[in-house]
């Protein structure tokens, strides 16, 4: 039944993000870094495009793999702990796969993880032969416990995992975790990750035929933008041709930088884009290492 409505041909792009949640900021500050805008209809389940032919449908996020196996939608913003579980779903019912991961967007980090009584002393998976593990996310449970080769019991629970072992109801448990805090809470400890996961920009395993794609591959040209240049900074600074090298050493982190000579050209003057944080204590040391006029500058957008 999901192949009407992608049939149709369109030349609106239309993304589905959560409506409210972890991921609805992060998620509309990315799309707007990406340079759309939108008008929020009244009942706020719709935006419409403003700057480009790119619409927003604002859902809850188990709906977002569903919408663009149905073709409702186009793309999805959602974590990759539920597209991996409805893939997992359909997998199990004979379907074919029709939405894949297009991007990790680097936000919402969490991990899908095995957690169990404080008080057990945790040798390994196949401690859990035979017990029954509390979880919302049985498909990725279930394929786990299989390449472990561990036969346990998975008791499906639609919410409040965590104090599933207090009630009586399981044993062990496999929930999303990210400070946790709610593990600690519920005098459980984490033993195992089995999924990593991340906000994931989602979409059809079958390219579009019609205007759809240009806009698709517009909006993943200026995401990886985006993207790359997270947490950005360019450096400018100069430096004796003998300390370039010694200072480069300093920033792993950095792209090949543009050089020019200055001062009769035993002086370089160098800009380089560097990824990583750029703190005091980091500009001290290129200091110590040669590098003089140190500057810092953000970036605001690039196009590779
Ligand atoms: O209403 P809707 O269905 O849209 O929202 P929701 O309540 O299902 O989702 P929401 O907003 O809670 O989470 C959306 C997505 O955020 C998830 O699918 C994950 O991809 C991601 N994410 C990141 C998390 C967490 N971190 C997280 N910690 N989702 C849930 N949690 C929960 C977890 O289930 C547990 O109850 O937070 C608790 C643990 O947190 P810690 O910090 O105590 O370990
Ligand atoms: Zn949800």
């Amino acid at each position: 039944m999901s192949t009407v409505a992608s049939a149709v041909e369109r030349d609106r792009l239309r993304i589905a993000i959560q409506k409210s949640g972890r991921l609805s900021e992060p998620a509309r500050a990315l799309l707007a870094s990406a340079g759309l805008s939108w008008q929020e209809s009244r009942d706020r389940l719709f935006c419409f495009g403003v700057s480009l032919p790119v619409d927003l449908l604002l859902v809850r996020d188990d709906d977002i793999p569903g919408l663009i196996a149905d073709g409702v939608c186009d793309l999805g913003i959602v974590g990759r702990n539920v597209l991996l579980e409805q893939a997992g779903e359909r997998a199990e019912r004979g379907q074919p796969a029709v939405f894949r991961e297009l991007r990790a967007l680097g936000f919402g980090g969490c991990r899908l993880s095995i957690a169990v009584p404080d008080g057990w002393d945790w040798q390994g998976p196949a401690q859990l032969a035979g017990k029954r593990i509390a979880t919302t996310y049985p498909n990725q449970l279930r394929a786990w416990l299989r390449v472990q080769q561990v036969e346990a019991d998975i008791v499906v629970l639609n919410g409040s995992v965590e104090i599933a072992p207090r009630l009586g109801q399981a044993d062990a448990i496999c929930d999303l975790v990210s400070s946790g805090a709610t593990l600690a809470a519920n005098q459980l400890k984490p033993v195992l990750d089995i999924v990593r996961s991340e906000a994931v920009l989602a979409g059809p395993v079958q390219p579009f035929g019609d205007a759809r794609a240009e806009l698709v591959d517009l909006m993943l040209r200026r995401m990886d933008g985006v993207l790359r240049i997270r947490d950005s900074k360019l450096l400018l600074f100069q430096a004796s041709r003998a300390a370039v090298e010694s200072v480069m050493r300093l920033l792993p982190d950095a792209e090949p930088p543009t050089m020019c000579a200055v001062d009769g050209g035993e002086t370089l003057a160098l800009q380089a884009l560097c990824h990583g944080a750029m703190t005091w204590q980091r500009l001290e040391d290129l200091k110590r290492a040669g590098a003089r006029g140190l500057m810092v500058l953000p970036v605001e957008q690039m196009l590779a």
